[in-house]
């Protein structure tokens, strides 16, 4: 199949999609797109509803923005406005868009994040976010509310970035989603969390990986009276030999740790959560959930097809997935190479550490950008799981569960003059006054398990890990002088994570665990920032009446 004429993609590409399914079921990669002479504004239309689809060839039931299921995709410019109309019509639950890794600068109330920047949409509402995409980058969007975006509310988020460094050495861009995948409806049966002990944490187990909402399932595993329908088909992406395609990864699973890799292929990575780095060569990488990572490839093999393999890492999970095969695939296919048959190539072989993202510490900036100091506030966190009086498991972060007060949330306290000194303590809530100062935040794992955390309303610099080690003061070392900035960043197993911020962007944002179930069970904190500032923004009344 030849590519359409440039122009003619360009436009459909600012319209539709960042990658493009042709005809013969081939996502063929998306040019460049040019950049706007001026910033613009996107407009978006998302229509939040049920649909019955069946990604992997099991029937389920999926929520989905506009039917499509990954959701549609958002592609901006640097400096660009969006307004994304969001419609609940999900008939029973309400919902919130969070927009992971846009910082909302002046737009707090649009986070999406329910009980601390706004209230959820109810049914037959609408909001309109609207907010400005000042960082190039990769990013993605997902509901905020209980457990929807593992039933399939979520999408990417380009930023395109005129003066990304790396233009020149790619000539086109796929995006990747890769994903855990559950069968089961998970947002109406969250109560599974609740449950008392006995048999340990129930975690909803997955029953696939999917990559862009596509993988074959082996449906005599499905239960008697489900409709699947086996060999349901890969997703194949078109490489031309000879070109250099810029892989966008973005990692939406619930909580898998995903490994990544193309047989035969180098990865180039370039970017983390929308920072540039160092290219780094690597075979094989791993991705935590919320994460996202650019890699360049270049199509340099003779004309065949590839297996492009993402693996989910079950040693991470608290209970083990049962029937769960770890290993999903994708295809590959170099034009001229023969149709419609299987790769047979062989997996690279590197190994990796377990449970782990990339290493904060090999990664290096492209640009350096000197980590802020000195540091004015700083917190240590000390994350714990334990059961409750109720026998439930529950997480803690300073021997506190977080509880969202969803009909009252942070913002809206600081509006309406609420006494903070006398907020509950389950809303792990803390205070950052001064304009500019520079904020340090470890948190200290004192459980076996991994947690990829993530801020809102910032990047952050990440200034070192500690594996299975208890953070010493002078003695434990950060990274203060070439850290990279993330928006996720995982905390080691019985190890310690440090990061820094700059107190610059008025708002409260959530800091939180990115594994879903964790998420649900407390593993959260708030941070307000600068509530007098905040206090001067004007909260559009149409966030506000979202509220009771
Ligand atoms: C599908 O699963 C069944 C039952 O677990 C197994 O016997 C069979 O070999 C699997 N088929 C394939 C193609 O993997
Ligand atoms: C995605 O994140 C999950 C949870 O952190 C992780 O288990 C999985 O391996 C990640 N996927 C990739 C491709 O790294
Ligand atoms: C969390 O608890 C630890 C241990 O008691 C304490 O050192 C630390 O200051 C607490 N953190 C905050 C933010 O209160
Ligand atoms: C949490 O509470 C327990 C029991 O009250 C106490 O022993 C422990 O030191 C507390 N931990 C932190 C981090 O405050
Ligand atoms: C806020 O609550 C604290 C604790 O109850 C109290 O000491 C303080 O006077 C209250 N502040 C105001 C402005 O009411
Ligand atoms: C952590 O360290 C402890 C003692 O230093 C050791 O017994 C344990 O095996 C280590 N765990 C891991 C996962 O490395
Ligand atoms: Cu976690």
């Amino acid at each position: 199949m030849k590519l359409p004429k440039k122009d003619i993609f360009i436009s459909l590409f600012l319209l539709a999609s960042s990658s493009l399914v042709s005809g013969d079921d081939y996502t063929v990669g998306t040019p460049k797109p040019k950049a706007p002479s001026s910033p613009q504004v996107r407009e978006y239309n998302f229509d939040v509803k049920k649909v019955t689809l069946a990604p992997d060839g099991f029937s389920r039931r999926l929520w989905t923005v506009n039917g499509q299921f990954p959701g549609p995709p958002i592609v901006t410019f640097k400096n660009d406005q969006v307004k994304v109309k969001v419609t609940n019509n999900l008939g029973d639950q309400v919902t919130s868009i969070h927009w992971h890794g846009i910082r909302q600068i002046g737009t707090p109330w649009y986070d999406g994040s329910v009980g601390v920047t706004g209230c959820a949409i109810p049914n037959g509402k609408s909001l309109t976010y609207d907010f400005k995409t000042p960082d190039g980058g990769t990013y993605w969007w997902h509901s905020h509310h209980m457990a929807q975006y593992t039933d399939g509310l979520y999408g990417p988020f380009i930023v395109h970035d005129p003066d990304d460094p790396y233009l020149p050495y790619y000539d086109e861009e796929f995006t990747v989603i890769l994903t855990d995948y559950h069968h089961d409806e998970i947002s109406p049966n969250l109560g599974i969390l609740d449950l008392p002990l006995g048999g340990g944490f129930r975690e909803p187990s997955p029953d696939n990986g999917l990559i862009n909402g596509r993988n074959n399932y082996n449906c005599t595993k499905a239960p008697a009276g489900s409709k699947c329908t086996p060999n349901a088909g890969y997703a194949k992406f078109k490489f031309e030999r000879g070109k250099r395609y810029r892989l966008r990864l973005i990692n939406t699973s619930a909580e898998a740790l995903i490994f990544f890799s193309i047989d035969n292929h180098v990865l180039n990575i370039i970017e983390a959560d929308g920072f540039y780095i160092k290219r780094q060569e690597a075979h094989r990488i791993p991705i935590h959930a919320g994460q996202r990572v650019s890699v360049i490839v270049v199509a340099d093999q003779v004309a065949d097809n590839f297996w492009m393999r993402g693996e989910i890492d079950t040693v991470c999970y608290f209970q083990p997935p049962v029937n769960l095969d770890p290993k999903f695939n994708a295809i590959v296919h170099y034009e001229g190479a023969k149709e419609n048959v299987d790769p047979t190539t062989k997996p690279w072989t590197d190994a990796l550490e377990d449970c782990m993202d990339l290493d904060p510490n090999t990664l290096q900036p492209l640009v350096l950008e000197p980590v802020p100091s000195p540091v004015g506030t700083s917190l240590t966190l000390f994350n714990i799981v334990h059961p409750n009086e109720k026998n439930q498991v529950r997480f803690y972060i300073n021997n506190s569960s977080y509880v969202p007060d969803n009909d009252n949330p942070t913002i809206n306290k600081v509006y309406n003059n609420y006494n903070l000194s006398t907020i509950n303590p389950n809303q792990n809530l803390y205070t950052f006054n001064k304009p500019g100062e520079v904020i340090q935040i470890l948190i200290q794992n004192l459980i076996g398990g991994e947690h990829p955390f993530h801020l809102h309303g910032h990047n952050f610099w990440v200034l070192g890990i500690g594996r299975n080690e208890t953070y010493k003061e002078g003695v434990s070392t950060l990274n203060t002088r070439t850290a990279i900035k993330r928006d996720t960043a995982v905390v080691p197993s019985a190890g310690w994570l440090a990061i820094r911020f700059v107190a610059d962007n008025p708002g409260a944002w959530m800091f939180h665990c990115h594994i879903e179930w964790h998420f649900q069970v407390g593993m959260v904190v708030q941070f307000l920032e600068l509530p007098d500032l905040l206090k001067k923004l004007t909260q559009p009344p149409e966030a506000r009446s979202l509220c009771p």
